[in-house]
């Protein structure tokens, strides 16, 4: 029972208990106001034994949480970090820088060791570019001799490389070397069996072959034509090559190798794309005029380049081709030195009839990007219609048709 205490005005709380088993009650007064304090001291007390530990929990919990969160947002940046490191590893692996020199002459009269100094020469104005790798033209270190009448000694004699590595090219390769520059040579080559290839060989950065190609396809003639105004006399001079079309990585890039006349031939492109080439290298030396039929000039031109981007585009790879042109002792050769992209476009192209040093850079990763889609070759295509291709060489008749197929 509440009342107001008459003698200090305090609001009390009156408690009555029986005084044994008596019909007597004693009453007691409480000020109100202390028992609010006694209870207020009470629960303060028990909340604040226990909200410690909560707060200390939540502390906990909400310190974790932030640590928890600052850890996930690193782990994120260095995702994103790694990812556009790992990127950036690849296109720098995948970007080469490429040079072709092309538009050398080598006359009958020079020596190999002028010549060697003028290819060092177109080297060393190639090293402005910092190119990583540059290729030097079919049979560079002497003329073309195969438009000469003579004896297959005489032509041996005087042309052909019966090493490689040997003291005349040796400076060429120490240029490289020195440059840090990998490089495509083509030479005639006699094996010590004495064996004769019109052959090429890929030096890397090191100063080391580490690919050699022998032609394949051996264009022209091999009797003397004496009404010609010159002789393409390839098939005297040289045996079919018998190496293949080898792909060979190295530089952080998958090579393949060919000469010349293998470049109109689709068949030399798609064994090197078979083997995942991502750039195919290759010199050459066309003449102007066709001595066989009367060819409009300028379709010598037009033929060389269209097949080199047809063959990039076909097999999603790189093209780099150097040439000899103008007069090589007095007979002109078309010259035209490429670099042409897997797209079919042309990166790079010489301008002149004169020594020229030509730059692409090549991005081999857009060869990729063809092989992955259009060009998926393990996708796509259908060597069990292709059968014809390595079962003839020269063109037979029309198979025979399905007469159910018409119906
Ligand atoms: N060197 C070489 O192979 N030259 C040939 C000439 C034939 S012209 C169609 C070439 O294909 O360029």
């Amino acid at each position: 029972m509440r009342y107001e205490s008459p003698l200090d005005n305090d609001e009390k709380l009156a408690a009555f208990r029986r005084v044994g088993d008596y019909p007597i009650y004693v009453a007691a007064g409480f000020s109100i106001r202390d028992v609010r304090i006694a209870w207020w001291r009470r629960d303060v007390s028990i909340a604040a034994i226990e909200l410690i530990p909560c707060i200390a929990v939540w502390t906990l919990i909400g310190f974790s949480l932030r640590r928890l969160k600052a850890e996930e947002a690193t782990w994120q940046s260095w995702r994103g970090e790694l990812a556009l490191r790992r990127s950036a590893e690849a296109s720098t692996r995948r970007m080469q820088r490429m040079g072709t020199l092309g538009n050398l002459v080598a006359n009958v009269h020079d020596h190999r060791q002028a010549v060697v100094k003028r290819l060092i020469e177109m080297l060393n104005e190639a090293k402005s570019r910092s190119p990583k790798f540059v290729v030097f033209p079919e049979l560079a270190l002497t003329t073309f001799f195969p438009r000469y009448w003579m004896s297959a000694e005489a032509a041996i004699k005087r042309f052909f490389e019966r090493t490689m590595l040997n003291p005349d090219v040796q400076p060429l390769f120490d240029a490289a070397h020195q440059a840090g520059i990998g490089f495509y040579l083509g030479y005639a080559e006699l094996t010590s069996k004495g064996e004769a290839f019109n052959t090429a060989i890929i030096v890397d950065d090191n100063g080391k072959i580490v690919a050699k190609y022998r032609k394949t396809h051996l264009p022209r003639h091999s009797d003397h034509k004496p009404n010609a105004p010159f002789q393409h006399l390839e098939k005297k001079f040289f045996e079919v090559g018998n190496t293949g079309f080898s792909v060979v990585e190295t530089m952080g890039a998958k090579l393949g190798m060919c000469i010349c006349n293998d470049r109109r031939w689709p068949e030399t492109w798609r064994a090197m794309s078979l083997q995942g080439a991502e750039l195919g290298v290759l010199g050459y030396n066309t003449p102007s005029l066709n001595i066989h039929w009367p060819e409009q000039v300028h379709l010598r031109m037009h033929t060389h380049l269209v097949t080199l981007q047809a063959s990039a585009y076909q097999n999603a790879m790189w093209i780099a081709a150097a040439a000899k042109c103008g007069k090589e002792d007095g007979f002109h050769m078309i010259g035209g030195s490429v670099i042409v992209a897997p797209s079919g476009e042309i990166a790079a192209q010489s301008m002149t009839k004169e020594d020229e040093v030509i730059f692409a850079n090549v991005d081999l990763a857009l060869g990729d990007t063809f092989r992955e889609h259009v060009f998926n070759f393990a996708k796509h295509r259908h060597p069990e219609h292709y059968g014809l291709i390595v079962e003839l060489t020269g063109a037979g008749a029309p198979l025979p048709h399905d007469p159910d197929a018409l119906n």
